[in-house]
């Protein structure tokens, strides 16, 4: 075992669902390693982590939360990450760099499900990982039902190394299944206890089953199992230490963080079964370099200016070094909110590395500077939810334009961009509590207040019958007059053709110079058509006209354009056409009949479903939905499938819309006023 040698600074992030207690294991184990003095507690909005104002505002951690500190002798970084799946992409930028994940969960079997994504996602990553099963305090179930519902959602093998003690019907204790000794729970900390008789039996069985669980992945083990020899403490602690760090099985610890129940008993396991960062480098398969350092996440903080976050994965840095022709200016440690500058910072260590201001997250970097034709972006969630946003100033535009930028380089799983069927400027993300977040930034850093509301659905027109358009724009005002006159046939074309314009004059009856002015004016009337939208699959071919040898020009032919235009389509029958989106909708396939009733109510057409290809028992429904039911369809999604529900869309085809659907979306305000 490492004793007091001394190791490279490690880094364990702590992730699971939202309000699982992540934040209070953190205040936790940092007041068992001495670095605070006191356990604050998420009511009280004084912990290490959760330190903007959107989190404290909020109660829940919408960012990620850093903590340097020393457990006997060894460094270590621990970052608190946000549950919400809103907030999943910093979650995984920080899975991206650590040795090994914390997973805390509730003590409840029902919400075991919820850990489905991000056991999958650990799972698939191969990030070695435990489990803490917290708030043991207030357990109304048995550990072994938990247990048996988080096996179902794990794809690797969980192995219990605890047993929870019951006194008086509460869980106060726990015994170690490897040193098989008992412990009461203090708020102190853990105190030996002798072994209650009543749980020798249990004890000694779920012994057996975590040999045998070992053993799964040892001939050595499963040979002294057969024979009935028992291997010692010693021999299994190492099997332990390596199955973790080669991931083949899950530790599943319990605790209390919020009273610092078993975090010694965490705190030790990380010291002895986390993963060294040297083995962390092989299994993310980094390039040999003198100097390595991988950036995870950026920040811009005001009057300090961009810091990027990154891990040491070999070499040391010091303040002022040239990566290439990146120069660091400033290196920080951090606990919280609170910044430690130091001079350098070895391998191991995670820290902030002032004005890279060309780095992005994902980026590697090394002595001679950044990491070419190597990605080590995490993916970026696709976008779900979005808000058209305007500034409430006019001349604030370009502080806006700044903000959203540096959000996005923040936070890749937020973007914007501008929709040019309907003029909008679109913020999306991942739902609505991260689009607020982003806009309360917006306002709180970049000092831009802006509107946002409901994006508009990207409505087009088309017609359903041909004509045959005659018009003639005439002016006559003294000196040059106007005059251009065409016979447009404009004919429906199928869904999806888009526009044609063709010209079959023959003769020079519209001069071949001024035909692009008739195409220009065409153009210009289908903007917007007859019902106000954009009109669609027609073909325009400009089949004669006449012109004036000294009044004709590209302008009067243009007028003549729209005007033909104007005329002919309002007696073309228009008809409204919605844009139709294909989705995928990932869902547990318990909820899977949920969400195909969820798709039929928003006028939506199942086209089907399957098993999740390696998703363990989860559906992917393949379904059209208009885009008009899709604005807040994540919202209710979740809302069913205990958050964990989501989807990816693409726009597919325009169809027509009739009837009082149509009614109310070409006359708004008539619609209003019934
Ligand atoms: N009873 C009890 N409550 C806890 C425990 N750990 C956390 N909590 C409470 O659970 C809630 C969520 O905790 P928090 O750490 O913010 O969860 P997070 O969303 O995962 O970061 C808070 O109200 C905590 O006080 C625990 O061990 N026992
Ligand atoms: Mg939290």
């Amino acid at each position: 075992m490492p004793g007091s040698v001394s190791v490279a600074a490690r880094s364990a992030a702590i992730v699971g669902p939202y309000l699982s207690g992540k934040t209070s294991v953190m205040e936790a184990l940092l007041c068992a390693s001495g670095e605070i003095q006191r356990r604050g507690t998420v009511k009280e909005k004084n912990t290490v982590g959760d330190t903007s104002p959107e989190s404290r505002d909020r109660h829940m951690s919408v960012e990620l939360s850093l903590a340097r500190t020393k457990y006997l002798g060894d460094n270590w970084t621990l970052i608190d990450t946000p549950g919400s799946v809103e907030f999943h992409q910093d979650t995984v930028a920080a899975l991206s760099v650590v040795d090994i994940a914390v997973v805390v969960c509730e003590p409840n079997p029902e919400k075991a499900l919820a850990l489905s994504p991000l056991l999958h996602f650990l799972d698939t990553n191969d990030i070695p990982h435990l489990i803490f099963i917290n708030k043991i305090d207030t357990s109304t179930h048995t550990v072994s039902e938990v247990f048996d519902a988080l096996q179902d959602v794990s794809e690797r093998p969980l192995i219990l190394r605890q047993v929870p003690l019951r006194e008086e019907g509460k869980i106060n204790g726990y015994v170690d299944l490897i040193s098989e000794k008992a412990y009461r729970y203090g708020e102190d900390g853990s105190n030996v206890i002798e072994m209650p008789d009543v749980i020798k039996q249990r004890e000694a069985d779920a012994r057996q089953d975590m040999l045998e669980g070992l053993a799964d992945f040892d001939d050595v083990l499963l040979e002294q199992l057969l024979e009935d020899e028992a291997p010692s403490s010693e021999e299994i602690y190492q099997q332990f230490s390596k199955d973790l760090s080669d991931d083949l099985v899950v530790p599943v610890l319990i605790g209390g963080a919020e009273h610092g129940y078993g975090i010694n008993r965490l705190w030790k396991t990380l010291r002895h079964d986390c993963p060294q960062p040297e083995i962390t480098r092989e299994r993310l398969a980094f390039p040999d370099h003198k100097q390595l350092i991988q950036v995870f996440k950026t920040q811009f903080v005001p009057h300090i200016g961009k810091l990027s976050y990154a891990r040491i994965w070999r070499g040391e840095i010091h303040d002022g070094d040239h990566l290439g022709e990146h120069r660091v200016s400033g290196l920080n440690f951090i606990l919280g909110q609170k910044n430690e500058k130091v001079r350098e910072v070895c391998e191991g260590d995670i820290a902030a590395l002032g004005r890279m201001e060309e780095v992005r997250s994902g980026q590697v970097l090394t002595q001679d500077g950044l990491l070419k034709d190597q990605d080590f972006c995490p993916d970026i969630e696709p976008p779900v939810y979005s808000l058209s946003i305007e500034t409430l100033k006019h001349e604030d535009e370009v502080k806006l334009s700044t903000g959203l930028a540096r959000l996005a380089e923040e936070d890749p799983s937020l973007s914007f961009k501008s929709n040019p069927d309907t003029h909008e400027l679109l913020l999306w993300g991942q739902g609505e509590i991260h689009l607020k977040v982003a806009l309360s930034k917006l306002e709180r850093q970049y000092n831009v207040s802006v509107k946002a509301r409901r994006p508009k659905v990207a409505y087009k027109e088309t017609i359903l019958k041909g004509t045959v358009a005659h018009a003639r724009h005439k002016k006559q005002s003294g000196g040059h007059g106007e005059f251009g006159d065409v016979h447009l046939n404009i004919q429906p074309l199928s869904r999806g053709s888009g526009f044609i314009f063709e010209s079959s004059v023959t003769g020079g009856s519209v001069p071949k110079k001024h035909i692009p002015a008739v195409q220009a004016g065409v153009k210009e009337y289908i903007v917007s058509g007859p019902l106000g939208f954009q009109v669609v699959d027609i073909a325009v071919t400009l089949l004669d006209g006449q012109h004036h040898a000294v009044d004709s020009s590209d302008l009067a032919f243009r007028k003549a354009g729209i005007m033909a235009m104007k005329e002919g389509l309002s007696s073309c029958r228009p008809a409204l056409l919605e844009p139709i989106y294909e989705l995928k909708i990932s869902i547990p396939s318990p909820f899977t009949s949920n969400g195909q009733a969820l798709i039929s109510r928003r006028r939506g057409q199942i086209l089907g479903f399957d098993a999740k290809d390696g998703w363990k028992g989860w559906d992917e429904i393949t379904a059209l939905l208009p885009q008009a039911e899709m604005s807040d369809l994540i919202i209710e999604l979740r809302s069913q499938t205990q958050g964990i529900g989501t989807f990816s869309s693409e726009f597919s085809h325009l169809v027509e819309l009739t009837g009082k659907l149509a009614n109310e979306i070409i006359h708004p305000s008539s619609a209003a006023a019934e």
